[in-house]
């Protein structure tokens, strides 16, 4: 018998909502009234949530989502949209969601989107950046930056391209159309498609098979992933998993000790592997 799904909560925040199940965290966009659009401070918050994922040894997965079932995210909210960049309280220009796709891509842990509703403009990209994308049959997506003057050049054009192809892409960009849960499953864009009903049972089942999978390897993988795609930054991460996995070795540990006792390393014994 499956457990039921309950999310205790994380930590509070004003714009989102953030909890947990077992292994799991869900972040959630609580603006439904905007189908799900960011400001600034929902997009810090976002981050300030994918660092408290980063570090806490007990989360293995992340769920990205909106709340209210109609939409995954609007994309920046347009009327915070200021000169140079989106407003918050501070009055200070940001576009921040740029760090946050870099987080999406950069943690070690996969996430998923669970898309329901619009994910449009910005939100669209956000759903692209994820590890895995599942869609309701509900779902739209789209971008809409040429009719509302903006563009993404980052993630959002050239990693678009790599999981749609070049002509999907630009097609996307250049024409703003929407594509329904079956089109987007049919050019690749997300990993599967259920009714929106089931939309959560069947995120939350696949990441029960994903937290039952060797940590270290789906940490190794996602960077591994990254490292062409991402250029130094990508290469940066896959050899810090590389120190990483060489600071647990008996061999590492020889040069730390060694120094610590002041005496000379003694790495004779350690295999000069083919
Ligand atoms: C999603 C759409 C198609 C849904 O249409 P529908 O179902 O007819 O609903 P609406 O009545 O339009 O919406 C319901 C209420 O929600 C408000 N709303 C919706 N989206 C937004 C939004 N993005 N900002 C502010 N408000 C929003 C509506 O106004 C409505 O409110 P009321 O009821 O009070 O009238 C449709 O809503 C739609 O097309 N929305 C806009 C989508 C959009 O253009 N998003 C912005 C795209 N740009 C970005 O996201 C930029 C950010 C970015 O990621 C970026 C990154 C890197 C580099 C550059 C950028 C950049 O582009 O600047």
């Amino acid at each position: 018998m499956t457990e039921p799904i309950s999310w205790t909560p994380i930590k509070e925040f004003k714009e989102i909502i953030f909890s947990q199940f077992g292994g799991i965290a869900k972040i959630s966009i609580n603006r439904p009234q905007v189908h799900n659009a960011f400001t600034p401070l929902t997009v810090q918050e976002m981050i300030d949530a994918m660092r408290i994922c980063q570090d806490r040894t007990d989360i293995g997965v992340i769920i990205l989502t909106g709340e209210g079932g109609r939409a995954f995210c609007s994309g920046g909210d347009q009327s915070v949209r200021g000169h140079g960049g989106y407003v918050g309280e501070d009055t200070v220009p940001r576009l921040n969601v740029l760090e946050l796709q870099k987080i999406i891509r950069s943690i070690p842990k996969p996430v998923i989107a669970m898309v329901a509703g619009w994910a449009i403009g910005g939100g669209h990209v956000l759903h692209v950046v994820c590890d895995l994308s599942i869609a309701a049959e509900n779902a739209r997506f789209g971008q809409t930056g040429p009719n509302v003057g903006s563009f993404d050049g980052g993630f959002g054009a050239s990693y678009l391209a790599r999981v749609v192809g070049q002509k999907k892409a630009r097609e996307i960009w250049f024409l703003c159309d929407q594509y329904d849960a079956q089109e987007a499953l049919d050019m690749g864009l997300v990993n599967k498609v259920v009714p929106l009903d089931k939309l959560e049972e069947t995120t939350v089942a696949w990441c029960h098979k994903i937290l039952q999978k060797s940590p270290l390897a789906l940490r190794m993988l996602k960077s591994s992933f990254n490292a062409e795609l991402d250029g130094q930054a990508g290469i940066q991460e896959l050899a810090g998993n590389a120190t990483l996995l060489y600071y647990l070795s008996d061999e590492a540990k020889e040069g730390r000790n060694a120094y610590m006792e002041k005496r000379q390393p003694d790495f004779s014994k350690y295999p000069k592997f083919p």
